[in-house]
């Protein structure tokens, strides 16, 4: 049976791909598994029916069976689990993999989130010209650690696992800002998980809930 995810009715970011729900589905598609989406309205995020799936009345969800999940990193890391191809077989690899998921979600989304609030929900704050650089400056101290990191390789350690999914995900929300632009590698790293297939595929279905086409193809 195909799981189903939860998706934006009305996606804020008229489809840029942004929404957690796009590296659920980004996730999925690199596995090869099948999946349905329910779209849910604003409204309906904070209705007990979903509430019973998501405690936070956020998207995205995952139903699978009896299992229901939320937090888009628990959610990849269970697929992953039970998919080949998000992580690899050698224990320690694996670990380090998931180490890479963890340092997405906890060490560098924290500041970029903190831009995206600076930016969108306090620009007109009195105080916000004095406070945004500062939030910069602490998403810059981030990214020069992990372009230091990364260096020249094409992922953070070894094949592409879930662990870059999350992180390429988590860079993806700084490309308005331009300070990714400032770190040619983690502008190409970035580049190069959009170029994948899987990613394509996710971005389009995502895409298409916005402009009511289906993706071609
Ligand atoms: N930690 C959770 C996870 O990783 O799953 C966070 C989930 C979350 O923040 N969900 C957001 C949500 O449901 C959607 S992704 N928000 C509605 C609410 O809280 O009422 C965050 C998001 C929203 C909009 C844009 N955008 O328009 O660009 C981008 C990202």
């Amino acid at each position: 049976m195909s799981p189903t995810i939860t998706a934006f009715k009305q996606s804020p970011d008229r489809g840029r791909g942004l929404a957690r729900d796009m590296r659920v589905r980004w996730a999925l598609e690199e596995v090869g598994q099948a999946y349905e989406v329910r779209l849910v309205s604003f409204s309906e995020m904070k209705e007990p029916a979903h509430r019973a799936l998501h405690p936070f009345g956020q998207i995205p969800t995952y139903e699978e069976g009896d299992l229901v999940l939320f937090e888009s990193g628990s959610i990849i890391l269970h697929i992953a689990e039970h998919h080949a191809g998000l992580l690899p077989a050698d224990a320690h690899a694996r670990a380090r993999a998931i180490t890479w998921m963890f340092a997405a979600l906890n060490t560098v989304e924290p500041p970029i989130l903190e831009l995206t609030n600076a930016r969108l929900l306090e620009g007109d704050k009195p105080w916000s010209t004095d406070r945004l650089p500062l939030v910069q400056d602490r998403v810059r101290h981030r990214l020069g650690e992990l372009s230091t990191r990364l260096g020249r390789t094409d992922w953070l350690d070894g094949a592409f696992s879930a662990g870059d999914l999350l992180m390429v995900a988590v860079l993806l929300r700084l490309r308005a800002s331009g300070i990714l632009d400032e770190y040619p590698n983690l502008s190409a790293y970035v580049a190069r998980g959009e170029a994948r297939p899987a990613y394509k595929r996710a971005f389009a279905a995502q895409l298409a809930v916005f402009t009511g086409h289906p993706p071609a193809g």
